[in-house]
């Protein structure tokens, strides 16, 4: 070869739809300090830091490789200076004195316990920190605190539900659920999607999509899907959110707007005998079953794809999907539809191929999808 011509390097793109991220990440590290600081600063409502290295942090998630010198990070997209000095003190020291100080930090340490709990988002948590309350049992002897129905499950069954869910229960869910959809309509169609769907071993929840082939039918599939899991006594909660899905409004700006369709937020019951590799931590304590989350969404069959690409996640690539569609095609995607403002235009899918070849993007797949 031409001794001239220079090596090509890949470049990292600055958007995590352009970039394909395992779960396999080799700069753990540096991307749990990240986690740390970008949760200080979502609890301090500083939006921007917040993102900026989640950001980052999903950048050194997709490297094949480890950082061993800030040299290397040199041509890497969205890594600004502090992130980089935190990242130079890990290299140096081994940890980071900035994030060190915020895990000790008892306003951190209190937002991070209190948010832990199903149904209490950092709203709350601040809400109960300024009160003076620092632990679950100052909460539950506060007299004038009135806790929902989700916080008084999500503190009913919080060993259970903190406990990280297995690839080998999500399937155990996934099969429950499957049955009972089929009890109430034959050609039901049940999808798992969440991070399972993107191939991690552990989950903080199972996430499924359920519908059918007829357009209209899915309104009362959810419905009666419910029923189905309360007459087989495993519905331990269960939130119902109806679909106020409106085809025609253009596809949401903010991403952290949640989407339109029916769904709901579930705490199940699972048998440890109907999980397959046996023996269970809780089943060693007297149990035979534990409390899982379970999400389940019904969108109308021909948003299909659009609900599919939207749900399987993760966060931090359907922020970015969305970003890249706006800042490089004139384009609005959301869970719902893709809308063309160049065309005035939606662009329809059927699969989630389509939606990337809409976006001439190429195509990432699910696994592909941990940033
Ligand atoms: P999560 O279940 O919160 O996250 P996850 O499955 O990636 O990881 P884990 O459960 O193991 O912590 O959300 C899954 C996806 O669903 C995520 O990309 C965001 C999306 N989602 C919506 O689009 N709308 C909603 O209303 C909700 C609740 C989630
Ligand atoms: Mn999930
Ligand atoms: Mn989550
Ligand atoms: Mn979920």
């Amino acid at each position: 070869a031409d001794a001239t011509t220079p090596t090509p390097v890949a470049t990292v793109s600055q958007y995590a739809c352009q970039r394909q991220t395992t779960t396999e990440n080799n700069n753990k590290i540096f991307t749990d300090a990240f986690e740390v600081l970008a949760e200080s600063y979502e609890f301090n409502e500083m939006e921007g830091p917040c993102l900026a290295f989640r950001r980052a942090a999903s950048v050194l998630k997709s490297l094949p490789w480890a950082v061993q010198c800030l040299g290397a990070t040199e041509d890497l997209p969205c890594l600004g200076e502090h992130s980089k000095a935190v990242m130079e003190e890990i290299l140096q020291y081994g940890r980071s004195f900035e994030v060190e100080k915020i895990l000790s930090d008892e306003r951190y340490q209190t937002l991070k316990l209190f948010t832990s709990v199903f149904g209490v988002g950092p709203k709350t948590g601040e809400k109960w920190y300024r009160r003076g309350l620092r632990s679950f049992s100052d909460i539950l002897a506060e007299p004038s605190i009135h806790l929902n129905r989700m916080q008084q499950s999500g503190f009913l069954h919080y060993g259970d539900i903190s406990r990280a869910v297995s690839k080998a229960e999500a399937q155990a869910l996934g099969n429950i659920i499957d049955e009972a959809v089929h009890v109430i309509t034959t050609d039901a169609i049940l999808a798992l999607t969440g991070g399972f769907r993107r191939g991690k071993e552990f989950g903080h929840d199972v996430d499924f999509i359920v519908t059918t082939p007829e357009l209209g039918k899915e309104g009362h599939l959810l419905t009666s899907l419910i029923d189905q899991l309360e007459q087989e006594g495993i519905l331990l909660f269960c939130e119902h959110q109806a679909s106020t899905f409106d085809m025609s409004k253009l596809p949401s700006h903010r991403f952290e707007a949640m989407d339109h369709f029916a769904k709901c937020f579930l705490i199940l019951r699972l048998e440890n005998s109907q999980v397959v590799g046996g023996l269970h931590d809780a089943e060693e304590g007297g149990r035979s079953w534990r409390a899982v989350r379970v999400d389940l969404v019904s969108p109308p069959i021909d948003r299909y794809a659009f609900a599919l690409l939207g749900w399987t996640g993760s966060r931090q690539f359907e922020r970015d999907l969305r970003r890249f569609a706006r800042m490089e095609r004139r384009m609005l995607l959301d869970n719902h539809a893709l809308f063309d403002k160049t065309k005035k235009e939606f662009l329809a899918a059927t699969t989630e191929k389509d939606i990337f070849a809409h976006l001439g993007l190429e195509y990432i797949e699910p696994w592909q999808r941990n940033a």
